[in-house]
């Protein structure tokens, strides 16, 4: 997969994108990762990106001009253009493994108070928001997005597996999850887990997950929207 990273703010992502498996991936060709500063896509002395909003109002927006000249020099014929934004889709592990279908990914990080609306309107092909929240920039939305995906890739995460087995891949939250010691401190791993019967485990897995979904997420076993967040930990 290639992804084209669009940002004022390139030095943001050294690091995050730098360790464990999404730089296995980068280093063994499983994700080709560019990132582009939007200030490279501007021909004034100042390296305008932005400007005040038409109609008055706070804040300054990206100007279209640096956004179509970059993303019409950087996109292809099968090139997803995504536009980061609290206004957008919520990103979840369902569209995250749509993403990962897909060849190419464009990521627009928006700056300030958002971009000149004809950017969503003409080159946009979809809008994501990681949560109901302000951030000051796109940048760590990119990033959340583009770990998500990548380890989603085939042959990224080392047993293929554990990409099936974990939160939201059955709109359910994991089981409760052991390892050596089995007995720390008095606190012991259930028996279930230490018996060796695969089948009981199973179950027990099984019931363990659709117990936590129902306490903490019920809407993923409605299908419905999240409930508003209420302490019903150590309730199992
Ligand atoms: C955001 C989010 C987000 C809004 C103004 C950047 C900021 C500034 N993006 N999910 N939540 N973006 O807060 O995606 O342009």
């Amino acid at each position: 997969m290639k992804i084209d990273v669009l940002t004022l703010f390139p030095a943001m992502f050294a690091g995050p994108l730098d360790e464990s498996i999404v730089r296995r991936a980068r280093d063994t060709g499983k994700l080709d990762l560019q990132l582009h500063n939007l200030r490279d896509y501007t021909h004034d002395r100042h390296r305008t990106v932005d400007d005040r909003p038409f109609g008055g109002g706070p804040g300054m927006l990206l100007k279209p001009e640096p956004i179509f000249e970059a993303v019409e020099h950087l996109r292809g014929e099968n090139t997803r253009v995504i536009l980061l934004t609290p206004a957008g889709r919520l990103f979840n592990q369902a569209v995250a493994l749509e993403l990962a279908q897909r060849e190419h990914l464009l990521l627009i990080c928006g700056s300030y108070e958002g971009v000149d609306e004809r950017v969503r309107q003409f080159l946009v092909d979809e809008e994501l928001s990681i949560g109901d929240y302000v951030l000051t920039n796109g940048a760590l939305p990119a990033m959340v997005i583009i770990d998500a995906v990548t380890r989603l890739l085939p042959g990224v995460l080392g047993d293929e597996q554990s990409a099936h087995e974990e939160s939201f891949s059955r709109e359910r939250l994991e089981y409760p999850q052991y390892t050596r010691p089995a007995d720390f401190r008095g606190m012991k791993a259930p028996e279930v887990l230490l018996s060796g019967h695969h089948a009981e485990i199973a179950k027990w897995r099984a019931a363990q997950a659709e117990l936590r979904t129902a306490q903490r997420r019920p809407d993923l076993l409605a299908g419905t929207d999240r409930p508003p967040a209420g302490d019903e930990r150590q309730t199992e």
